[in-house]
């Protein structure tokens, strides 16, 4: 098979790694090497990072209006739409996510570039009402300076959008790390950022691992602000290093994220509800509802519904129209997959459906799994797998279901299912998490901000809130006596 050669970009350059080093990219659907990647070290990330501080420093970016980057970034959001097919087939063959989903994903990305981009002109700050009168105050948002992008490799795209939007509206510069199992996309995008007509250094790309690429990026002096989505593990390594540059930090991390169903949900949409939280893009999603809690007396149906349903996911080779759930995106999620799997076994769960291996020749494929556990407790209702796995326990009351909901150390989202209107105000407002869907799910929006409480991380992407995100404030004070300034050492 004919590998793909792939450069970085760092100031408006293609470039191989210093070091002339490289690493594979793996099409998980063939498990076929399919393309080359530089493997950035730590001189190819100063490079990168010295590239972004000398724009964000230069005249051209700093000189530039608001009104001129929200141009840049409206035109940004016309290339990615013009190259959405080959944006969505890369992305596909790179992490294994399905054509279906990713021509899905990569068609709405404009729409975060022009909302970014028609946010730019309105950052502003306030006039302050100071208890002085000979003083006038006011303050203005500023932009940070160079922003490390972390990137996984679920969602490549999209998770870099909805960072670099705010961070390029605000007039910050960037470096972006995507992950080391799904590099090419974000090669394309930086390619578009430069044929938009941004200037060379305000985006930069740089390819390579965790270590020692992630790791030098996250530590480097002039880093001012990391953007991070991944694992938790990876994510206490990131906050360790934020320590050496006093960067500032938003971490997008996983989640366990319970998707509810009451006695009154209608009951067709619950499970399609249900069906699109576990089972769209193999689970593999941050906010994917993998603990489904489902009230008793509709427990049985509801599960055997859900059940006929994952038995008919059509499971195969991401590139075709018609497949429903992809691959696995890397050997190792697999095998953790597997793992959960086991151990959710060895304490009781009962096995529903899947569990296994697809049958399919090559590529990481699993079935679509349903398991009934027995407690809250049990590792599955508790840890993230990360995989198309669904764990199922029965609830009493309202009560419980919320005691239920609340119990875990993540809290990214939350779906709720029922046609009473009072007890969804009642469960909103009890729910521990950053989103809460209410008789739909996975809904995402330019507008609407996404973030977790407890381990799921902190700081907001999307709305207006990512703004103040690539942002600080500078306040001014204005001496408007016409008096001189009294000499500070003559009490009066
Ligand atoms: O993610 P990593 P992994 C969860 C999911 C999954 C687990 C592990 O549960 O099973 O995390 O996945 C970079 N300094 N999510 O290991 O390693 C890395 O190169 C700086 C949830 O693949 O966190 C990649 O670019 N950077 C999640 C990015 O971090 C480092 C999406 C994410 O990879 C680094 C993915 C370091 N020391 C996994 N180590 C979500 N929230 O959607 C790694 N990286």
């Amino acid at each position: 098979m004919v590998r793909e050669q792939f450069q970085m970009l760092i100031n408006g350059q293609w470039i191989d790694a210093k070091s002339g080093k490289t690493f594979e990219s793996i099409n998980p659907a063939t498990e076929q090497v399919w393309g080359e990647f530089p493997f950035a070290d730590a001189n190819d990330v100063d490079d990168a990072v010295r590239s972004a501080h000398a724009a964000f420093e230069s005249d051209e970016w700093r000189l530039m209006t608001a009104s001129q980057r929200g141009k840049l970034l409206r035109k940004l959001g016309d290339l990615v739409g013009e190259n959405k097919e080959k944006l969505a087939q890369l992305e596909s063959k790179d992490n294994g996510k399905l054509i279906r989903e990713t021509l899905g994903q990569v068609g709405y990305l404009p729409e975060f570039f022009y909302y970014y981009a028609g946010l730019a002109d309105k950052v502003e700050g306030e006039t302050l009402s100071l208890d002085k009168p000979d003083l006038f105050g006011y303050t203005v948002r500023e932009p940070l300076g160079v922003i490390a992008g972390i990137i996984p490799w679920n969602s490549p795209l999209y998770l870099t959008a909805i960072k670099i939007a705010p961070a390029l509206a605000t007039g910050n510069t960037v470096v972006l790390k995507p992950s080391e199992h799904a590099s090419a996309t974000l090669l394309e995008l930086g390619k578009l950022a430069l044929e938009a007509g941004f200037p060379a250094g305000a985006l930069n790309v740089i390819t390579g691992y965790g270590l020692p690429c992630g790791d030098a990026l996250t530590r480097h002096p002039l880093v001012k602000k990391i953007a991070f989505t991944g694992g938790s593990e990876s994510a206490k390594h990131v906050i360790r290093n934020s320590a050496e540059n006093y960067a500032k930090l938003s971490l997008e991390l996983g989640g366990k994220s319970p998707n509810i169903i009451f006695n009154d949900a209608d009951i067709d949409s619950a499970v399609n509800g249900a069906v699109a939280g576990i089972f769209a893009a193999a689970g593999q999603s941050c906010v994917s509802g993998s603990r489904l809690l489902v009230q008793e007396d509709i427990y049985e149906e509801f599960v055997t519904r859900l059940t006929e349903r994952a038995e008919r996911i059509v499971v195969g080779d991401p590139s075709h129209i018609e497949t429903e759930m992809g691959p696995m995106a890397t050997a190792s999620q697999l095998a953790i997959v597997e793992r959960f799997v086991d151990v959710a076994l060895t304490e009781g769960a009962k096995l529903r459906t899947g569990g296994k291996r697809a049958d399919i020749q090559s590529g990481w494929f699993y079935t679509p799994t349903i398991l009934e556990c027995n407690s809250n407790n049990d590792t599955l209702m508790q840890e993230e797998v990360f995989g198309p796995v669904a764990a199922v326990i029965p609830f009493k009351d309202e009560a419980e279901a919320l005691a239920m909901a609340n119990d875990s150390k993540y809290g990214l989202a939350a779906g709720i299912w029922t046609q009473n209107l009072a007890k969804a105000h009642r469960m909103i407002k009890g729910i521990r998490s950053g989103i809460v869907w209410v008789n739909t799910y996975r809904a995402v929006s330019a507008s609407a901000p996404i973030g977790g409480y407890g381990q799921s991380g902190y700081g907001r992407e999307c709305g207006i809130d990512s703004i103040n995100e690539f942002t600080q404030i500078k306040t001014v004070w204005i001496n408007t006596s016409s008096e001189p300034m009294a000499d500070p050492f003559i009490m009066r």
